[in-house]
């Protein structure tokens, strides 16, 4: 088993990640500035392959446009010199007080004209940069209080932007696409677009509904009380896993951003599984980056922020290991065939036949034993559970 990462693996980091001064609500940083190069450099070493960041990373929101220029060319020479692709780009549209009440959908016209050009700019630097995807992450898209906002009308100007954005992509001819990336709530008490159920729905709202997927957060969807891994299936069903944000949560409470699997770490292997052995024949489901999007815990010096880069990456191809070692063991595969894991993937109906054959099948419903369903077979699914958590423990 090897837990050293390479550039195969895809592994990516926001650069706002790695580099955040652990500035919290209470208190002040507890840690200096991270620059760029040192960022980028450190990551390369360890055998990441891509870097993510928002524009205000990078330059600061006030930088005139040579310090921009300059820090964009410092993060050119630096990704050239390692190798490290930027594969995603977003913009942020919450630290600054003008976004108090939102980009998109702030209740003040002139500021979501505002939110739509930094946008389009920084749009310009990810298609220039050769980014794939486009994150948006609304955290400040929301409400404190049901009154202050017309839910309706705010995602009337969710959508607005989002179709002029498809516009200017597809007419610029960026390789680009967009991935809304959901969140209950926090900084907002409510944040629009809450969950992967909520974004799928609006997705299919917009002019280019293919242009536009998700980017769902493994604690962004715990912090709703909901199963992430469950929240990626849907989303690979509809075709809509264009991105992901690895981290760990442990409940329903403020967004941790902890280490992928150090928070509910059950989840977190099914959910490798998922992505690794979930897809035809047990191939991969997903084959695009392999992002972090985590905060190394306020008490870290650089130290503690590099190994929490390593530790991401090493419970990731854990728990890949584990998984696979799960799916190869003879016990597993015959209690998964016990419990007919597999048998949901066969069609209820048989080829062609509609609801008259079904009526006339009287094995169906006259014939069918219900009554061997009570204090007969059950399914076995504990002892499935159990043998995961065997090899999730490396008990076998
Ligand atoms: C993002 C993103 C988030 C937030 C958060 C900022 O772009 O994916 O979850 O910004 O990390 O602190
Ligand atoms: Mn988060
Ligand atoms: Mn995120
Ligand atoms: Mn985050």
């Amino acid at each position: 088993m090897t837990l050293t990462p390479t550039r195969d693996d895809k592994f990516s980091f926001g650069l706002w990640t790695l580099g955040w001064n652990a500035q919290d609500q209470f208190g002040g940083p507890t840690r200096p500035h991270l620059d760029t190069v040192e960022a980028v450099e450190g990551l390369a070493e360890r055998g990441v392959w891509g870097i993510t960041f928002h524009d205000d990373d990078i330059f600061p929101f006030e930088s005139t446009d040579a310090e921009r220029q300059h820090e964009i060319d410092r993060l050119k020479k630096v990704t050239a010199d390692t190798g490290i692709v930027v594969e995603m780009v977003t913009t942020n549209l919450f630290s600054h007080p003008v976004f108090k009440d939102g980009g998109f959908t702030s209740n003040d016209r002139a500021v979501r004209r505002f939110a739509l050009r930094k946008v389009l700019r920084n749009i310009d630097l990810a298609a220039e940069l050769g980014a794939t995807t486009f994150v948006m992450w609304g955290g400040r898209e929301g409400s404190e209080y049901d009154a202050a906002k017309d839910i309706r009308g705010a995602l009337e100007r969710y959508r607005e932007a989002v179709n002029l954005l498809g516009d200017y992509v597809v007419e610029k001819g960026y390789g680009l696409k967009f991935a809304i990336e959901p969140k209950p709530n926090e900084p907002r008490g409510d944040i629009l677009l809450p969950t992967v159920g909520h974004a799928l729905a609006f997705i299919e709202t917009l002019e280019r509904p293919e242009l536009v997927g998700l980017n769902p957060e493994t604690g962004h969807e715990q912090m709703a009380g909901l199963n992430f891994t469950h929240g990626i299936a849907q989303a690979l069903d509809a075709g809509k896993l264009f991105h992901i944000d690895l981290n760990g949560q442990r409940g329903v409470k403020f967004d941790q951003d902890l280490v992928f699997g150090h928070g509910d770490v059950q989840n977190a292997f099914s959910l490798v599984d998922l992505l690794e052995n979930g897809g035809p024949g047990g191939t991969p489901a997903y084959d695009g980056p392999r992002h972090f999007d985590y905060k190394p815990s306020r008490t870290e010096d650089f130290t503690g922020v590099w190994e929490s880069v390593s530790a991401n990456m090493q419970m990731y191809l854990l728990l890949k290991e584990r998984a696979a070692a799960f799916r190869a063991d003879p016990e597993v595969q015959e209690a998964l065939a016990a419990s007919k894991v597999d048998e949901v993937n066969t069609p209820t109906l048989s080829a062609g036949e509609g609801y008259d054959a079904l009526i006339a099948d009287r094995s169906s419903y006259e014939d069918f034993d219900t009554a061997a369903y009570f204090g007969g077979k059950g399914f076995g699914f504990v002892r499935l559970q159990q043998l995961a958590m065997e090899h999730m423990l490396g008990a076998r």
